[in-house]
């Protein structure tokens, strides 16, 4: 299993260019959600604003971070300071402010990992999770937005990464798979990799841009405008960028010995992390480093069976790239 594979890419592989680009432009959200986005974020300031004037509320996940399909939920961070007032009890507050607005299917879930208030909202129709002071995920989405503005083959790779995750039932984290944003980070580290570089390792440059949160540092370079031809010299397509990273880590990853690092632009070994071996329920059988919180290990949700499914659905992505005549359809089709 762990043998280098060294394949040819199929010589055609640049008919693949179009349709792939096709399912990309199919799940960019229109400009319209943009503006409903807004508008929604508008309205639950202004009930937010008349509890707690000082709160603050931001957008994250994938709604800010511009990987975000068309239709997709909205994640909002209200971030205040909480004083000696438990976490639950402002959940429970807000849930009661958002409630007798005119919002739906409001609820509070405090015993959630990640404890937030799910509510959909009529006008707009769009679904919504606000979580408490969760302002990492806020300082990392802007890292991923920053990057997918560097060359735009990382926003059209991991938009067919996340179609095929989702379409293969890999993306789902209680079941073990991968978070969406574990593959953005696959994504950007492959793309660190190529030779040359079609991403740079932006923590590893001049800093710009300085936050500390929860006593976590968060440093980089977010000039990114100046970075707009970086990627040039690597002239990939797509397509051959779709066939390499399918083959990348159905065939090349050493999941062994490797954790995947963004933030150092490179790999590390999992001895030097010491993620070699179980603990609690840590098993660091695919390993992918935070950028920001580098303890943390966005593969440890990934267990002895769904490392085997993801394997294979990794090398059943690689051989359909090879040898299937229409990988734009057998690649997404259902599990
Ligand atoms: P979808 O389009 O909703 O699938 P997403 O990017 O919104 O993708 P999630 O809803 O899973 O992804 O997560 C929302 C954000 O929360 C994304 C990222 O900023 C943060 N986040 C998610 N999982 C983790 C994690 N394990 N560690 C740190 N931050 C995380
Ligand atoms: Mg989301």
């Amino acid at each position: 299993r762990n043998v280098k594979r060294q394949t040819a890419c199929r010589n055609d592989i640049n008919r693949l260019n179009a349709p792939f680009l096709a399912v990309f432009e199919s799940l960019i959200p229109a400009d319209e959600e943009k503006v409903k986005q807004k508008q929604l974020l508008t309205v639950l300031e202004k009930l937010v604003g008349k509890e707690w004037p000082e709160a603050r509320l931001y957008l994250y996940g994938s709604c800010a971070n511009s990987f975000g399909f068309s239709k997709s939920d909205i994640d909002v961070c209200l971030a205040m300071d909480l004083g000696n007032v438990d976490k639950s009890e402002v959940l429970l507050k807000l849930a009661d402010i958002l409630q007798s607005d005119n919002l739906q299917n409001v609820q509070a879930l405090t015993r959630a990992r990640v404890p937030v208030v799910k509510l959909m909202d009529p006008v707009t129709g769009i679904s919504c999770d606000i979580c408490i002071n969760n302002v990492l995920a806020v300082v990392n989405t802007k890292l991923l937005h920053d990057y997918a503005r560097i060359d735009a083959r990382l926003r059209q790779l991991a938009f067919i990464v996340k179609h095929w995750a989702k379409s293969r039932g890999v993306n789902v984290t209680y079941q073990g798979t991968l978070s969406s944003y574990a593959y953005v980070l696959m994504c950007i580290h492959f793309l660190q990799q190529r030779r040359p570089a079609i991403l740079p390792c932006l923590q590893g440059m001049e800093i710009t841009y300085f936050a500390t949160i929860d006593n976590v540092e968060c440093a980089y370079f977010d000039q990114v405008e100046k970075l707009q031809n970086y990627g040039s010299r690597n002239g990939e397509s797509i397509a051959q960028l779709v066939w390499a990273f399918f083959h990348y880590w159905a065939y090349c990853h050493d999941y062994a010995s490797d954790v995947i690092s963004v933030r150092t632009g490179s790999t590390l070994s999992k001895r030097a992390k010491d993620w070699t071996r179980r603990v609690g329920n840590d098993r660091h059988l695919i390993c992918i480093e935070d950028p920001f919180e580098v303890s943390h290990d966005l593969g440890r949700v990934v267990d002895k069976y769904s490392i085997r499914v993801l394997r294979e659905e990794f090398e059943r992505a690689a051989e359909i790239m090879q040898h299937d005549p229409n990988p734009c359809v057998t690649l997404f089709e259902p599990y």
